[in-house]
């Protein structure tokens, strides 16, 4: 799995083929339950399923990520997994650091840079990935009937800060980093495309006052291999 396809998957929720592969799940699922027994496995199910119908309002009992095999995969039942020939990490940004790392791409060389790195990833991490997604929540789905708006404002004010940080980052930079694209970018694009996009937010987070990210968003959609990522798997 490329870095590129990884947009992709985090934007449509599709799980890795590596992750889909059956024996891969059987064989993860056996080692789970010999190692923790099927009360384990069942209770590790029961905590995944309540979050679940928690975060989508309903229960989804034959759910993927649910399932005993997937969670011995990634204890946090959810996409995207990489399994880099038995070589298992779960999360987007773990596996942007691990890929980065074991290829030495898309990540600078020297320790400053490489950890300033880190701090934008992270910030994607604790901050625009949680608050854009509670937007999502409260501005397309089920969030848009309360009647209360607090929460939906809240967010939108906390995401519309989040990208004055990132517009002010990108001020006399074409990147995160400057000169070259890394995992920070990589990182970031999905999340803002998806913002704008996927959850119809752009006026709610007055995206169109921001200075920066529109181009950088531009820049980073126009390269040619997240443009071929974004048609993996290919859209119908
Ligand atoms: N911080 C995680 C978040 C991953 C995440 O939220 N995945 C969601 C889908 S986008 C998920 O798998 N939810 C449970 C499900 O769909 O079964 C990452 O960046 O990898």
């Amino acid at each position: 799995m490329t870095c590129d396809e990884l947009i992709r998957q985090l934007e449509d929720c599709t799980l890795p083929p590596a992750a889909l592969d059956h024996r891969a799940h059987v064989q993860a699922g056996f080692a789970y339950l010999q190692r923790h027994g099927y009360a384990g496995a069942l209770s590790a199910m029961a905590t995944a399923l309540s979050r679940f119908a928690g975060h989508h309002g309903k229960a989804g009992l034959y759910h993927e990520t649910i399932t005993a095999a997937f969670l011995a995969l990634n204890p946090f039942g959810q996409v995207p997994v990489l399994d880099d020939g038995g070589t298992v990490i779960a999360d987007s940004n773990a596996i942007l650091v691990y890929l980065a790392s074991k290829t030495g791409q898309l990540i600078p060389a020297d320790t400053a840079g490489r950890f300033e790195t880190l701090q934008w990833v992270m910030f994607q991490m604790g901050g625009i990935g949680p608050m854009f997604g509670q937007v999502g929540f409260f501005h397309k789905f089920a969030g848009k009937a309360y009647e209360d708006k607090r929460p939906r404002d809240r967010y939108a004010t906390e995401s519309a800060r989040l990208l004055g940080v990132l517009d002010e980052r990108l001020a006399g930079r074409d990147w995160v980093m400057g000169a070259d694209y890394s995992i920070a970018d990589i990182s970031l694009l999905g999340w803002v495309r998806n913002l704008i996009g996927f959850y119809g937010a752009r006026d709610l987070v007055a995206f169109d006052t921001l200075k920066q990210v529109p181009a950088w968003l531009e820049r980073g959609l126009a390269r040619p291999a997240v443009q071929r990522g974004l048609e993996i798997p290919k859209r119908p």
